[in-house]
């Protein structure tokens, strides 16, 4: 019954910090553009190969918004999908198979839901089959009004490459479809080029290969390169629409691409030795959020995929009722700085434990002594917390605490 939830709300409770009151309701209103970058890490950002930039567009974009540089991907076997799951509802996927496939029978409370109830139209757009990761029954049950999926777009050979429909073409059709949406919109876009193993034509490679001993390494440069101009292609046509003015843009990395497999490869081109510490840092993924109102700033708190809920309702000013969220407000001044990965390793402001070793964050120098303790402690219980309320199906009490909750606050009146 609802007493199940009792331990988790006590946590968030504890955990509690105030929103940035300054950013509350900057975006309200406003429609909201969820961009997924596919396999994109903060590693190519203002990064070369052979002199050529990885991604020069993005590089002067973010000097247009708030850029986050230490915001990690915190997804496992579901990887895209995981990072769904945390950004829809600031819970954390699970440590085995995917949530989309095995839990999308729950109730949740998602983004999608609340926004709905304010009126939002909310949708998802991704030229893949409509059954890859079983997303159209769990868009579903997360309260998408529509799934924009293949058979939505224009995919045709000469426009498809490797996993499908070429970013550039999925982003044209894409902004067309939004300029006919019933505004205000929330609309989440996942794109997909830039996938395993990471191929393009000939005529789409506009920087030569990597000369890393990972050839997967060396075609991911490319690939990501490509992204980038597809990016630019479409963030240029948004500014030129109508959209623009009314619209946040959020854009992030989904997860990683580069593999452990490839650490020697990576050491290469980073001119370093790959230890678990530099690995772990490998994780971060970048996150830009523009719109008026929302001040460029160089962001470096630490955090993670399961605050992008709540500082994004913070920016559009909603009352979020669900409780149950691990995340925080990554404007605020007094957030917890505290990521947890799938794997119960963290970063926090000082530390980054990985493995039940310890590290300073900022040097990576080791850390004798007990330093880490408490975050791998705490690393554990949030993730047993929130594996509770999806093998549990706990949102289901939700509605139940709210009528306790409507009752308590009318008694207190009388
Ligand atoms: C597939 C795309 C990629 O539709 O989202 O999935 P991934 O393999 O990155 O999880």
């Amino acid at each position: 019954d609802s007493n199940e939830l009792s331990p988790v709300l006590n946590y968030i409770n504890e955990q509690k910090t105030e929103p940035n009151s300054e950013m509350t309701g900057v975006a309200e209103g406003k429609n909201v553009i969820a961009l997924s970058l596919e396999s994109t890490q903060t590693f190519v950002v203002d990064h070369t190969v052979n002199g050529e930039e990885l991604t020069p567009y993005f590089n002067d974009l973010k000097e247009e918004g708030a850029y986050f540089s230490n915001f990690y991907h915190q997804v496992k076997q579901g990887r895209t999908s995981d990072s769904e799951f945390l950004l829809d509802n600031s819970l954390y996927g699970l440590n085995r198979g995917a949530a989309f496939f095995t839990h999308s029978g729950n109730e949740y409370q998602a983004t999608p839901e609340v926004l709905g109830e304010k009126g939002y139209f909310t949708s998802t757009m991704h030229a893949n089959d409509e059954t890859f990761w079983n997303r159209n029954v769990m868009y579903d049950s997360l309260g998408y009004d529509e799934y924009f999926s293949k058979k939505d777009y224009d995919v045709t050979e000469e426009k498809s490459y490797g996993w499908g429909y070429l970013d550039e073409y999925f982003f044209s059709d894409s902004l067309d479809k939004m300029e006919q949406m019933e505004q205000p919109f929330y609309n989440k876009m996942i794109t997909l080029t830039n996938h395993h193993p990471f191929t393009l034509p000939e005529d789409k490679k506009l920087i030569e290969e990597g000369n890393t001993s990972s050839e997967t390494l060396n075609r991911y440069f490319q690939t990501i390169r490509y992204q980038d101009e597809a990016l630019k292609q479409f963030v240029e046509e948004f500014k030129k629409s109508e959209l623009y003015d009314d619209t946040i843009l959020v854009i992030y990395g989904d997860h990683f691409g580069i593999s452990e497999n490839h650490k020697q490869a990576m050491g290469e081109y980073l001119d370093k030795d790959i230890n678990d510490y530099e690995q772990f840092q490998l994780q971060r993924v970048p996150l830009l959020i523009l719109g008026e109102g929302i001040n460029p700033q160089e962001n470096d708190t630490v955090g993670g995929q399961v605050d992008l809920r709540p500082t994004l309702m913070n920016l559009l000013g909603v009352d979020d009722k669900n409780p149950v969220q691990f995340g925080q407000d990554l404007f605020s001044e007094d957030r917890r700085e505290m990521m947890i990965t799938r794997d119960g390793n963290f970063a926090n402001e000082k530390y980054v434990g990985v493995n039940g070793n310890c590290y300073e964050r900022e040097s990576g120098d080791p850390v004798e002594g007990e330093a880490c303790a408490p975050g791998f402690k705490q690393a554990e219980e949030e993730l047993a917390l929130s594996d509770s309320v999806v093998y549990g199906d706990l949102l289901r009490y939700l509605d139940e605490i709210e009528m306790i909750e409507e009752k308590d606050s009318s008694s207190d009146k009388k």
